[in-house]
């Protein structure tokens, strides 16, 4: 049986490949609007099906130049494409940036290419929640691929690996800095590594600091990271950069590890939301509980320290429900 008569009717548009319907519960969803709550729930059943590829890396490295290629590769191969790019100076946000930085060739009637940038205000942890959910949204709207780019600052890139099926870390020749950021955890994250601009000096060598590092470093999963060279001026490698990250999504299938990684990033996002949950109730009980102004007022007066007073918030909290 077709469910489309039990869905709110903007989930069914969505369904339907509607993209002013997708466009409007993106906006609600990146405002927190209790409205896409609904919509939300009513499309996850159809969710989990598109491989998300997430892009992390330092600032400037590249990142929107690739997936603008790569757009262009994967619509030449007939797929359709959703992107999310988490950054405000996005050139995907459009007008005069765009036109600065990079171009667009495809033609506005595409609707096998759906952008979309999000300001990244906020805490990392709401940006990733909403990133999920724009994310999910493209899926459900029937992309075939989504591509995720998100800020330059290491928190966010962090959290990548909690959206994306595949994280692509992109790295510049000259990896001196680069090194430093890769032991404060992107080397974790990293199942393809992209040495972008290749078209100055010292690709071939930070290739090689790369697979040097890769081979000392033993994976989570069981996949060796991939090391690919790319440069967008000219376009070089964008075609190796799809095929590692293809090959990196077809290794989730073979191994199993697909379900695993799965699990584990939705297990991420319940505690996520639980946990504000769980904030706002405690915040709220604070509040307007006596009791717990009471006890307030003696973690000011240095009578009880924080991590008790904590632990008897809690206590009470869930002893009221
Ligand atoms: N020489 C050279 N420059 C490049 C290459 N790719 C991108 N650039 C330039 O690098 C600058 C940054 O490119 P973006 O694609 O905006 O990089 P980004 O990583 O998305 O940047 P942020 O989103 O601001 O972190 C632009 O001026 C690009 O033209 C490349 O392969 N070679
Ligand atoms: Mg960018």
């Amino acid at each position: 049986m077709r469910q489309g008569a039990e869905l709110p009717a903007a989930a069914r548009a969505i369904l339907d490949g509607d993209r002013r319907a997708l466009a409007k519960v993106i906006s609600q969803v990146e405002n927190r609007d209790p409205a896409a709550e609904p919509i939300s729930r009513a499309l996850f059943p159809r969710t989990g099906r598109a491989p998300v590829v997430g892009f992390a890396g330092p600032l400037g490295v590249g990142k929107s130049s690739l997936i603008n290629l790569l757009v262009g590769r994967l619509r030449a191969l007939d797929r359709t494409v959703g992107v999310v790019a988490v950054d405000p100076s996005s050139p995907f946000s459009g007008g005069s940036v765009l036109g600065d930085r990079i171009r667009f060739e495809r033609s506005a009637s595409d609707t096998g290419v759906f952008f979309r940038s999000m300001a990244s205000r906020g805490e990392p942890g709401g940006v990733a929640a909403a990133t999920r959910e724009v994310a999910r949204l493209m899926d459900a709207a029937g992309f075939d691929v989504v591509l995720v780019e998100t800020v330059g600052s290491g928190q966010v890139d962090l959290a990548i690996r909690d959206v994306a099926s595949t994280s692509v870390v992109v790295l510049v020749p000259h990896l001196g800095d680069e090194v430093q950021t890769l032991k404060a955890g992107l080397f974790e994250i990293a199942d393809v590594f992209c040495v972008n601009k290749s078209d100055l000096p010292g690709a071939d060598l930070a290739q090689r600091d790369l697979r040097e590092l890769v081979s000392l470093g033993v994976s989570r999963t069981g996949w060796a990271p991939t090391v690919v060279t790319t440069s967008t001026q000219p376009p070089r490698g964008i075609e190796e950069l799809w095929q590692a990250i293809e090959a990196h999504e077809r290794f989730l299938d073979a191994s199993g590890q697909r379900r695993a990684e799965e699990r584990r990033r939705l297990a991420v996002e319940l505690v996520e939301r639980a946990q504000e949950l769980v904030g706002h109730d405690l915040t709220e009980r604070l509040d307007r509980d006596p009791a717990m102004q009471t006890l307030l007022d003696r973690v000011a007066a240095r009578a009880v320290d924080p991590q008790t007073a904590a632990s008897r918030l809690r206590r009470r909290s869930s002893a009221r429900r």
